[in-house]
C-alpha cells in the first residue's frame, strides 16, 4: 500500500463537476481509494495567464498500483472527462498531476515525482497543506508549510469541504 497526493484542476465549463467527476472516477478505479479531499479553491492561472480562473483541489489516495499505473489511471480520467465535456479539440477540462507517491523520487521520461513545480505553486501547496499539514518534501526534507509561506497566493477558498462523502455530493 502506498499513499499518494494528487492535484486536480479545471478552468473550463462546469469546473466543480469536473473535479467531482475526477475524484469519483479515481475512487472507482481498482486498487485506488480516495482517503481525503481538500476544500475547493479558486485560483488565478499560473504560467499561461490569459485564461479563466481555475478551481483546484488536492486529494490523498491509498493505492496498491505503482506510480506509473497511477499516472495511466489519471490520464484515463482526463480523457474520459474531456471527451464528455468538450466537443471540439481544445484544452482539457480537467488536469490531474501526481504530486507525491510515498517518499519516492522518480525521474523517468513520462513521470517525475515529486512534481517538479510543486513548491512553486500556491494553488497546489495551500490545498495540500489543508489535508497534510505536517508533510515534508521527500528529497529536500523541507516542510511544505515553509515553502507555502513564501508564495504569493492568488488562491481563495471557494467551497469548504468536510470529507470525501461531502465533496462527492457538491453541486455548483
Ligand atoms: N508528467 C510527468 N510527471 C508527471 C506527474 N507527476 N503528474 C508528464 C502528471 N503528469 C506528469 O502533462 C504533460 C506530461 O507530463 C504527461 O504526458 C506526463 O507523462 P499534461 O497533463 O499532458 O500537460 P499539462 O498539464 O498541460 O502540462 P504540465 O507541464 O503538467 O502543466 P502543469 O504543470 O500541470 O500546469 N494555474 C492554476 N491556477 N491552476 C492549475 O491547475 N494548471 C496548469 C497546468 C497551469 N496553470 C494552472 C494550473
Ligand atoms: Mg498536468
Amino acid at each position: 500500500m502506498s499513499i499518494a497526493y494528487l492535484s486536480i484542476g479545471s478552468n473550463i465549463g462546469d469546473r466543480l463537476q469536473h473535479l467531482v467527476g475526477a475524484v469519483q472516477a479515481l475512487h472507482s478505479h481498482d486498487g485506488v481509494e480516495v482517503l481525503a479531499v481538500s476544500s475547493v479553491y479558486e485560483t488565478k492561472p499560473v504560467g499561461y495567464t490569459d485564461q479563466a480562473d481555475f478551481l483546484n483541489v488536492t486529494v490523498c489516495v491509498e493505492t496498491v498500483v505503482s506510480a506509473h499505473e497511477l499516472l495511466v489511471a489519471c490520464q484515463k480520467v482526463e480523457q474520459e472527462l474531456g471527451r464528455v465535456r468538450t466537443i471540439r479539440w481544445g484544452p482539457r477540462t480537467v488536469d490531474l498531476d501526481i504530486l507525491l507517491y510515498s517518499n519516492d523520487n522518480i525521474e523517468t521520461e513520462s513521470l517525475v515525482v515529486p512534481h517538479p513545480r510543486l513548491c512553486e505553486r500556491a494553488f497546489v501547496l495551500i490545498p495540500l497543506l489543508e489535508i497534510a499539514p505536517t508533510i515534508t518534501h521527500p528529497v529536500t526534507g523541507k516542510l511544505f508549510s515553509e515553502e507555502a509561506a513564501v508564495r504569493d497566493s492568488g488562491v481563495v477558498l471557494w467551497k469548504k469541504v468536510n470529507g470525501v462523502k461531502d465533496f462527492l455530493q457538491l453541486k455548483e
